[in-house]
């Protein structure tokens, strides 16, 4: 059996979860958070982050690695485009996402769900109004101007890359931070178009059945 260590809320996790679902990979997931790490962990993933994998051949951490391991052993439903320049299209967008939209996504969800639901804090609305201010343009800008009116971020097909944006995408929705239509018609038409796919669908039903839960 496949293990991820993770929770499926955290938008690294995500991405190797939606990567299995893509590929029908069986799995099953030890909810670790950032906050609850068991001792050994270490063991797992030597920098002590989530996610990380095990199954019958390898035991890794990195939501990129994971994801380049399971394309390539599961070659089915690609996730990296066979054309060279949509390939590089979708590594360099996964990595965008994993660095600048989660600077933006990882902070709301902090502050609105994280401190507010979890922690029972008091969130630090200024530092929410400041991102939405000062960050998300400069981000969501980028995108805009990268994305065309049909397909996704890297091409006519779902890759790596969207399941990375993707997956901050909805933390910032969580957050109550939607993409605004009006300052980014094409990312959010993406956004919406993404979020239709059976995929996506079908891990949006998940999160809101353990939320409610
Ligand atoms: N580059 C890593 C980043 C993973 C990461 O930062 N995970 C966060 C949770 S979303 C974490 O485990 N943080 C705990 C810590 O840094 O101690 C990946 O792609 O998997």
């Amino acid at each position: 059996m496949t293990t991820v260590y993770g929770i499926q809320l955290s938008p690294f996790a995500r991405k190797v979860i939606l990567a299995l679902e893509a590929k029908g990979v069986e799995f099953e997931i030890n909810p670790v958070t950032p906050m609850n790490k068991p001792e050994g962990f270490e063991n797992i993933s030597p920098l002590k982050k989530i996610p990380a994998l095990q199954d019958d051949l390898v035991t890794l951490a990195d939501s990129t690695v994971i994801c380049e391991y399971l394309e390539e052993r599961y070659p089915q439903n690609p996730l990296y485009p066979e054309d060279l320049v949509a390939r590089a299209r979708a590594r360099w967008f996964e990595e965008f996402s994993d660095t600048s939209v989660l600077a933006v996504a990882g902070p709301l969800f902090f502050e609105r769900v994280v401190k507010k639901v979890m922690l029972k804090q008091e969130t630090d609305e200024a530092r929410v109004s400041q991102i939405i201010e000062e960050e998300m343009p400069k981000v969501y800008g980028y995108l805009e101007q990268e994305l065309d009116e049909a397909g996704f971020i890297a091409g006519e097909a779902v890759s790596v890359a969207d399941l990375a944006l993707g997956s901050n995408l909805i933390n910032a929705m969580y957050a109550g931070v939607d993409v605004d239509s009006t300052r980014w018609p094409k990312l959010a038409a993406y956004k919406n178009r993404l979020f239709s796919t059976e995929l996506f669908a079908n891990r949006l039903a998940s999160d809101k059945a353990m939320m409610s839960a």
